[in-house]
């Protein structure tokens, strides 16, 4: 078999090798001219562009998750020839159980408690997909054997390439809007993620969101053949229910919902989609569920509590890069606190934002970077607000506002390119800088 795989990134590279162990014929194309490259017998390298005539003699096409339609692609599919993705290739190699968290936000969150769980079950596991490593890493080792577990973050681009792959229990956590230049409407982001329980039947779950509008529209554009169950804070299959997470399976199972370390309703969410996820089919057991919960915690800048000084927490949400991610965290915050907000502005309205920070203990906002002048502009006169020139000047003034059992967050709405290399560089600005408070 010829296989030109698209994209020479982890995913690219993962698949390559494996089809290479398989004894395949590998062109490994990839756009940039220079790269790290190794070699193998039967690999070619083709740097600098996809040419039309390499595609056209391939019995197959892998495309990495990233690689968007160009033309000498869709020339190649209107010839004939097979197109498919990493994910695709796993499933086909996997016997375990597969479960698949996809959705806008908390995806990375959901997989990796899921993971959490899945390690507490004594199974050998593995946990990975969008969230790091490829899933074709775990062809050939214990968790893809049927006593195994595969617990896998799936993006849209990912499930792009979805035919036969057939995960046992699926979430679509969330939607809202991201993505868009590569969709061009919500319908066609939606469907993508729809494509998650293409194959799903019978006894399968498919676990979504019973409060978000735009899932419901997913689900109706494309029907589904197997069960499906719905999480909301209020009200659902799963729920809170005064201090428990609350499923409503077969028989009733509650969890204390003091057994999570996570923060923001957001993640109350989440802890629910993952309980579902693993007990509806009973993947885990109701012990695992409780030893995984409770020694969980937060993933780096995702409502990270990353420093307590006199009383006062701080909490890094460095990850939250746009509104939606911002104000699911915020809204319903337990104690007062002070939000540092800014970085680079994404083009979208923060009157959003503004209307969760009123609407709970929010005392203040310190803006930083490109945005903060957008940002005050939205908030007006309605909160006290000050601009910092740096982060660590935000973070000083956070503090000053703050007393003992009141809390910092960065929770920016806005990416870090303007002062940062990235979310976590800035991330780690944060944490440092609340160490160094008093
Ligand atoms: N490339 C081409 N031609 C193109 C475009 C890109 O050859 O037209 C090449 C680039 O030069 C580069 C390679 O493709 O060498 C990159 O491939 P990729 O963008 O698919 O990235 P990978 O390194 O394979 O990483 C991917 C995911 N990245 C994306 O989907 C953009 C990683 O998710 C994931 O962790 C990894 O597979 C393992 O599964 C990252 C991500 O940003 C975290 N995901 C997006 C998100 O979460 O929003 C979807
Ligand atoms: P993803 O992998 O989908 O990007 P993460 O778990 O990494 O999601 O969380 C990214 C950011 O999204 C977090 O910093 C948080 O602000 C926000 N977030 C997490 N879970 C949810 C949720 N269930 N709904 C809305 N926003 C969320």
């Amino acid at each position: 078999m010829r296989t030109v795989v698209i994209g020479a990134g982890k995913t690219g590279l993962a698949v390559a090798r494996r089809l290479l162990a398989d004894g395949d014929e590998v062109t490994l194309s990839d756009k940039r001219a220079e790269l790290e490259r190794f070699s193998a017998p039967r690999l070619t390298w083709e740097l600098g562009g996809h040419q039309v005539k390499t595609l056209l003699a391939a019995d197959r096409i892998v495309l990495s998750p990233g690689v968007p339609s160009f033309p000498a692609l869709e020339t190649a599919r209107r010839a004939g020839v097979a197109i498919t993705g990493e994910i695709e290739l796993a499933t086909h190699r996997i016997s375990a159980p597969i479960v698949g968290i996809t959705g806008t936000n908390g995806k990375s969150t959901v997989t990796a408690l899921c993971g959490a769980i899945a390690e507490a079950t004594g199974r050998p596991s593995f946990t990975g997909g969008n969230l790091g490593t490829p899933l074709i890493d775990v062809v050939g080792t214990p968790a893809a054997s049927v006593e195994g577990l595969c617990i896998v973050e799936l993006s849209s681009y990912q499930l792009e390439t979805f035919e036969h792959a057939h995960p046992r229990a699926a979430a679509l956590l969330n939607l809202t809007p991201d993505h868009l230049d590569r969709y061009g409407s919500m319908e066609g982001y939606g469907d993508a993620k729809m494509k998650i329980a293409r194959n799903m039947s019978g006894d399968d779950v498919l676990v979504i969101s019973g409060e978000d509008a735009e899932v419901a529209r997913a689900l109706e554009r494309n029907p589904v053949r197997c069960r499906v169950l719905r999480f909301g804070l209020d009200a659902g299959d799963a729920c809170i229910e005064g201090d428990d997470y609350v499923l409503r399976l077969a028989h009733e199972e509650r969890y204390p919902r003091s057994l999570s370390r996570l923060a923001g309703r957001h993640n109350d969410r989440n802890v629910l989609a993952a309980l579902l996820l693993l007990r509806a089919c009973n993947i885990a057991s109701r012990d695992a569920v409780r030893l995984g919960l409770a020694g969980f915690r937060a993933l780096p800048h995702r409502m990270e509590l990353v420093a307590e000084r006199g009383g006062v927490r701080f909490y890094d949400d460095s990850k939250a890069t746009n509104v939606d991610s911002v104000v699911a965290g915020v809204d319903g915050f337990p104690v007062p606190f002070t939000l540092i907000a800014g970085g680079r502005d994404k083009g979208g309205s923060y009157a959003p934002l503004v209307d969760a920070l009123l609407r709970g203990p929010c005392r203040g906002i310190v803006t930083i970077g490109e945005a903060a002048p957008l940002i005050e502009a939205a908030v007006g006169e309605r909160l006290q607000v000050a601009r910092a020139a740096t982060l660590p000047d935000a973070v000083r003034t956070a503090r000053e506002w703050m007393k003992a059992g009141e809390a910092v967050i960065l929770s920016p709405a806005c990416s870090s390119f303007d002062m940062f290399r990235d979310y976590a560089e800035r991330g780690a600005v944060f944490k440092q800088s609340a160490l160094d408070q008093p």
